[in-house]
Formats: structure tokens, sequence, C-alpha cells
């Protein structure tokens, strides 16, 4: 096995052991340790609920959709459920800037496990990424950004409420989800947009233009200020760029290597890099 790979493996060693990832592997070597569950820099006690979920399968948490207000939520018992080289590479590197301490759920997309019973009882479209915090649910990039950014302030990713940038913040975050992606898609399968004021983007190149104008203000999406916001607006133009679904342009190239640059975003990009070479082989 090649000493990258390997080291990847020994950095994932707890969803290998629990069988979710890169079936058919060698084993790798057992030392028992009290977090076994959790990333290297935990601050996280092995809760019980971590081991009984990590112990469970995924599709016995159907209860979660109203979770129990009675109890304030902590940081830990945070999953997130990812595919490499998908849109929840966003996520990872988010959970990289921000610092965090989470269980990672490698799905197989190439064995649909997507699709399967497990996966649709955290989220029944099917699709990732998305979080498991305790017993809340979260899917959906622009909630997903929105919350992991809320769940660790002191990275200063998430203007807080009363900052002037928190409006303009959340505006360019769900306009990703609720402009951006439907344009994108009806462009790539050439289908016309609705009449302009019933389609929920306008048109394609007024779309792309609200968001280059912006872009254009620098450095980045809400001027100086970088936030998860930028995240996910630079992991997605990189990828969206990439298979040309939007024009390279001289302003979106530049946002997109400036925010690519940052050394966790590099850190994440590598590590997603190892994992989807472990899981294609
Ligand atoms: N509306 C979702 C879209 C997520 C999405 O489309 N994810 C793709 C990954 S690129 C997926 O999981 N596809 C798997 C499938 O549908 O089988 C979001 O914003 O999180």
């Amino acid at each position: 096995m090649k000493p990258s790979v390997h080291r990847m493996l020994t950095a994932w060693r707890p969803l290998y052991l629990r069988g979710l990832l890169l079936d058919g592997l060698p084993p790798l070597p057992v030392t028992p340790s009290a977090d076994a569950a959790r990333s290297p820099r935990s601050r996280c006690r092995p809760a019980t609920a971590a081991g009984q979920h990590a112990a469970s399968a995924i599709g016995t948490l159907t209860t979660l959709d109203f979770p129990n207000r009675s109890s304030l939520m902590n940081r830990c018992d945070l999953t997130f459920f990812h595919a490499p080289n998908t849109r929840s590479g966003g996520t990872r590197a988010l959970l990289e800037e921000l610092g965090a301490d989470y269980r990672m759920q490698v799905l197989d997309f190439k064995n649909g496990e997507q699709r399967q019973s497990d996966y649709l009882a955290i989220n029944p479209m099917g699709k990732v990424p998305a979080i498991r915090h305790g017993e809340a649910l979260i899917t959906e990039q622009p909630a997903v950004f929105l919350y992991l950014a809320d769940l660790y302030p002191e990275a200063k990713l998430a203007p807080p409420i009363g900052d002037p940038l928190r409006g303009p913040y959340l505006r360019w975050l769900v306009f990703y989800g609720s402009c951006f992606e439907p344009a994108l898609i009806d462009k790539a399968m050439q289908r016309p947009p609705a009449a302009p004021a019933t389609s929920p983007y306008g048109d394609y190149d007024t779309m792309l233009k609200t968001l280059t104008d912006q872009l254009a203000k620098g450095p980045y999406l809400l001027g100086e200020t970088f936030t998860a916001a930028d995240v996910l607006w630079g992991t997605a133009l990189n990828w969206t760029t990439m298979f040309k679904m939007v024009p390279e342009l001289p302003v979106i190239r530049a946002y997109i290597e400036r925010v690519l640059a940052r050394p966790a975003m590099r850190r994440a990009a590598e590590q997603d890099a190892e994992l989807a070479a472990a899981q294609a082989a």
C-alpha cells in the first residue's frame, strides 16, 4: 500500500474500523484509544452517544425530525456525511477552516450508498452534504454553512446578529441555493428559464452579473472580511468553472485562487483528493 494512502487510512481509522470506508483494504493496526471515534484534535469526551452512533446503523435515527429541545446542545456529537469529489467538499473545507471537531461518515456513490435506506433516513433526498448534530439533522448547503459557522463563532467566519455584514452574509449564502444553482442547472440542461417574473433567478446572465459585480468589489464577497460564504462560493465556482458551467472570467478566476490558496482550504482539498483516490482504488 502506498505510504500516502496508509497515512490517510490511519487518519480516518475510526471510519475504517466501522466499515464505512474502503471495504476490502487490509486492516490497519489497532491502537485502543478512548477517543477512537473522534478526530485527533478532539476536545470532546468520547460520550456514550458518540459510541452509540458509531456502533449503530445510520438508519436507526428516524425519530430525529423534531429534536428534544429540553437540553442545551454542545459542540460534541457532530457528524458530517460526505462523499469525495462532490458538493460536500465545500463543507469539508469549512469544517477545516473552523477547526471543528467532528466525525465523518463517507458514502460511496459508486455503490449507490446515498440511495440506501440507512442514508435516506438522514436525508430522504439522498444528497450530501448532511450534518447531524446531536438529534438535529441539517441538509442543504446554505443551511449547513450557516449552522456550522454559527456553531464556531470564535473562528469569525459568520458575522453575528447585529453586525451590519450579517444581512449581506445571509443574502449571499442563500443566493447560492435559490438563484445560482437553479440557473446553473437550467443552463447546463439547455432549458430556458421560466418567464422572468416567475423564474427564481430571472435569467442566467442577470444572475451571473449580480454575482460578478459583487466579486469585483472584493477581495471577498463581503469586501475585506472573509466568511463562510467565501468557502461555499470559492469551492463552488472552482468546480463549476472546471465543468464550464460558469465562464472563467478574470474576476471569477482571481477570486477562486484567492480563496483556495488559504492553508485550510488547501489541506481540505488534499485530504479529499486522497480520500477520492483511496475510494477509487
Ligand atoms: N440541494 C443540495 C444539493 C446537494 C447535491 O446535489 N449533492 C450531490 C453531490 S454533488 C449528491 O449528493 N448527489 C447524489 C445523488 O443525488 O445521487 C444542497 O445544496 O446541499
